[in-house]
């Protein structure tokens, strides 16, 4: 039997409610890195971290640990790319870099 405090009344069973109550998604598209609600409820809500080899997005939320720092925001705040995590400058974007020639 299924107890889950759902709000969307159309969600059925083995289907995961997203927290924004607008949509439903199969139970197990949580927690497979891959948001699949607008508001990536599915990526937070109840999905624990294995850090030995997975990173915590700091608004939740886990991804590969390999997938940080890749030039790409996997975290859907893009916590994975945070210039403190990665050691980037801040004066030079790694998404903008220009190649200049002397002419
Ligand atoms: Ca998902
Ligand atoms: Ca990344």
């Amino acid at each position: 039997m299924f107890c889950f405090h759902v709000t969307f009344s159309e969600c059925s069973d083995g289907q995961y409610a997203c927290a924004n109550g607008l949509s439903c998604i199969r139970e197990d598209y949580r927690c497979d890195y891959i948001s699949d609600c607008a508001d990536n409820s599915d990526e937070v809500d109840g999905c624990v971290c294995d850090l030995s080899f997975e990173f915590e997005c700091i608004a939740g939320g886990c991804i590969n640990g390999t997938w940080t720092c890749d030039g790409e925001e996997d975290c859907f705040d893009g916590s994975d790319e945070e210039a403190e995590l990665c050691g980037y400058t801040t004066e030079q974007p790694a998404t903008d870099v220009t190649m200049t020639k002397g002419n």
